[in-house]
Parts: C-alpha cells; sequence; structure tokens
C-alpha cells in the first residue's frame, strides 16, 4: 500500500524512489514483520489463553506432558504479521502478491478449522484426514487455476542440472502442482513436534525461495543464470520478507520453553505457501533438497508405517516423525531442535549451490 501511494509522490519527494526497489521493501517488510510480531504477541497469547485455546497432549510422550495447556493457534500471529506487512510494503497490483495471499490464507483457513474443531471437540481429534485433505486440494486446485487463467505462467518443469531440458506437462502440470503444495503442507505439519523445529526452518527455506524468486523475476539475472524468467513474480520476495520477519517474531515466543505454538493454522499456511513459492520460482523440485528437513521427516513417517506393516509390527525407529525417535533415544529436546535447524541450513546451501551447477 505504501509503495503504491508513495512511487507516484517520488516526483515531489526524491528520498521516496528508495521505495521503488525490491529489496528495500524486502527489508521493511521484514523489519515491520518482525517488530509487530514481537509488540503483538504477549497480547496475542493472552487472548489465546483466555479462550482457552490450550493444546491437549498425547500420553506416549512423557517428556511432553509439562507442555499441557499451552495455548496453540499462533499461526494466527504469523499470519498477522506478514499480511500487515505485505500490505504496506508490496505493489498490491501485482497479481502474484494476491495469489502468494490466497494460497496463505486458504491453507491457513483449513488449518484454522481443524485447530478450532479439536478444541471444540476436547478429544484434539480435529477435522477427519480426508476432509482436511479435500481442502488442501480444492484450495491447491483454486489458486493454480487462478493463476494459469490470470498469469502468463507456463506449465514447464525446470529439471536441476539440465538447463536446456525443460518439458512442458500442460495440464499434468496442475496434478503436478497440487502434490507440491498439499505435500508440502502436510511435511511442515508433521515437522511441528518441538518448540521452534518447524518455524526456523521455515523461515530459512523461504530465504532461499526468495533468492530464487529475485533472480526468476529479473530478466538480467535469469538469464546469467539460465534459469527460467517469470516476469513479475520478483515482487513475491517482498511478501518472503514479510513471513521472514512473522516468523522469527514468532520464534521470540515458541523458542523453548514454548509460550505458544503455532498450530495447524500455522503449519498448513506455511507448507502450503512454501511449495507454492517452489512453484511461482519454477524451482518445484529443488524444494526436495531446500526443505529437506521436511522430506526426511516425513519419509520417516513413511518408512516407519511401510515397515511396520511389512514386518507386521515391528518398528524402524522407536518412533516417528524422527524427532520422537531422538526424544526417545534420550537425547534433549533443545539438543534434537538446533541440530535439525543445522540440517535445515546445510540442505537451504545445497539447494542454492544448484544454480551455478548446471
Ligand atoms: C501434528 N502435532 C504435534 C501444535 C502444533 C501419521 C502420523 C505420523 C501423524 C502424526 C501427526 O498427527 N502429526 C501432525 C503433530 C502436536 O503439536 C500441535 O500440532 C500443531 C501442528 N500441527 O502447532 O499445536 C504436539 O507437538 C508438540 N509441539 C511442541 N512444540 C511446538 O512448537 O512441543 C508442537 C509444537 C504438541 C506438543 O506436544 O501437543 C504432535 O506431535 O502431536 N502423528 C504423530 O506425530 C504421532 N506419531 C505416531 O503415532 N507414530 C507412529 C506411526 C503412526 C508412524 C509410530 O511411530 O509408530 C506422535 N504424536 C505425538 N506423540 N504427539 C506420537 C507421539
Amino acid at each position: 500500500m505504501l509503495y503504491n501511494f508513495v512511487v507516484p509522490l517520488t516526483e515531489y519527494v526524491s528520498f521516496f524512489n528508495i521505495l521503488r526497489y525490491i529489496s528495500t521493501r524486502t527489508l521493511g517488510a521484514m523489519l515491520v514483520a518482525l517488530i509487530i510480531t514481537i509488540l503483538v504477541g504477549p497480547y496475542f497469547i493472552n487472548i489465546l489463553h483466555k479462550l482457552k485455546f490450550g493444546q491437549q497432549i498425547h500420553e506416549d510422550v512423557a517428556a511432553h506432558q509439562k507442555k499441557a495447556g499451552t495455548p496453540t493457534m499462533g499461526g494466527l500471529l504469523i499470519i498477522f504479521g506478514t499480511c500487515l506487512s505485505t500490505f504496506l510494503f508490496a505493489d498490491l497490483t501485482n497479481i502474484y502478491i494476491w495469489l502468494t495471499l490466497f494460497v496463505f490464507l486458504g491453507f491457513g483457513l483449513i488449518g484454522f478449522i481443524d485447530d478450532m474443531s479439536k478444541i471444540n471437540h476436547h478429544k484434539n481429534q480435529g477435522i477427519t484426514a480426508r476432509t482436511k485433505f479435500l481442502g488442501q486440494v480444492l484450495i491447491a486446485s483454486i489458486s493454480l487455476g487462478l493463476m494459469i487463467k490470470f498469469t502468463q505462467y507456463e506449465t514447464i518443469l525446470s529439471i536441476p542440472f539440465f538447463k536446456q531440458f525443460a518439458p512442458d506437462l500442460g495440464l499434468f502440470y496442475i496434478v503436478f502442482a497440487i502434490v507440491v503444495l498439499v505435500g508440502s503442507s502436510n511435511a511442515v505439519n508433521l515437522t511441528d513436534g518441538l518448540d521452534g523445529l518447524a518455524i526456523l526452518p521455515v523461515v530459512i527455506c523461504t530465504l532461499v525461495y526468495a533468492i530464487f524468486l529475485y533472480i526468476a523475476g529479473h530478466i538480467n539475472f535469469a538469464n546469467y543464470l539460465q534459469v527460467a524468467f517469470v516476469p513479475g513474480v520478483g515482487e513475491v520476495v517482498v511478501f518472503c520478507g514479510a513471513l521472514m520477519g512473522a516468523g522469527l517474531g514468532f520464534l521470540w515466543y515458541n523458542a523453548q520453553p514454548a509460550q505458544v505454538f503455532m498450530g495447524d493454522v500455522g503449519s498448513l499456511s506455511l507448507g502450503g505457501v512454501i511449495g507454492f513459492l517452489a512453484i511461482l520460482a519454477k524451482q518445484e523440485l529443488i524444494l526436495i533438497v531446500a526443505g529437506g528437513l521436511f522430506v526426511i521427516e516425513t519419509l520417516s513417517v513413511t518408512l516407519q508405517v511401510a515397515y511396520f506393516r511389512y514386518t507386521k509390527g515391528k518398528r524402524l525407529f522407536k518412533m516417528a516423525p524422527l524427532h520422537h525417535h531422538f526424544e526417545l533415544k534420550g537425547w534433549t529436546e533443545s539438543k534434537i531442535i538446533v541440530r535439525f535447524w543445522i540440517l535445515s541450513v546445510i540442505f537451504a546451501l545445497i539447494s542454492l549451490s544448484v544454480l551455478k551447477l548446471r
């Protein structure tokens, strides 16, 4: 909004020129979202306490009993900080900004309904996995349909390491993109099981995609690095800045011992939007590396279930997702969290290096 109001005034006040740049607006969006989230946090957590939006805890991991009653739905704080800062700093005439907000809020809505139904039913059940899945597929299909209709988005798939080979998947691309969005949303959800475990890797992954989006939206950089040029997506970097700021502001309160959990409203919206950033930047397959931590957490569940069925009752890990395995092995919570954060930095660095390895 600031951008849209201020840019016409640059004729009279040359200082406002600073807001023309995506880079300065991204920094502004990040800083404002971070400060606002930290400032609003205590009031917000207080309201969640008053509304009794506390977390119910499963009894199978003893170390988690002390977390009972920690307010959940802190994802609303992330959504608030991100949206406010995006409205302030982004060019609101850019269609990709609106599509990104649609995905973010759409997946958030499904998580919100799930969180509310868990609280209302007092059995920690939420909506059924099937309803949640159908909701995710619906939001993903609408957003992708809108994107194909209103932008010049191409349905080609970039293959890492092969700059010349980028097959056009046509309609099949939509199916593939739905899998990316829904898969990424659920993978972040599975990872969100220890204090701060999901949010920092989400911020790191967003930083990776902010870089990819900046390059994809800039014809010279895209040509130089031989990646797909997607006109207009550079503006989404401002959203990424807002998301990173709000994420770090949330971590202020989600750091161990957490005063608030993000809830499904947080995990589903964040996971969904990371998938969408990967699609916008046309670096969909790299998400497997950039979001490597989310992938290994999800894989641990898949392997655990498959192994359990195959061996008729034996377990590969003490418990899945993977962070529970290390908890039961006796690692302290903070050790697991920090080590998993370091893993996500390693994955981020590998994914960025792919830009040059082609
Ligand atoms: C949600 N939710 C956390 C919090 C957070 C198929 C199966 C693997 C599904 C999986 C599952 O249900 N995963 C999705 C995981 C929960 O956190 C809430 O949920 C939100 C995210 N959706 O924001 O509101 C608990 O996690 C802890 N937590 C923190 N700090 C945080 O910042 O400590 C969360 C955020 C919170 C809190 O204790 O209550 C969760 O873990 O439930 N199911 C599982 O993960 C279960 N695994 C399992 O059954 N494994 C089996 C098979 C099926 C693979 C096996 O290994 O044999 C575990 N869930 C729990 N305990 N709670 C089992 C042990």
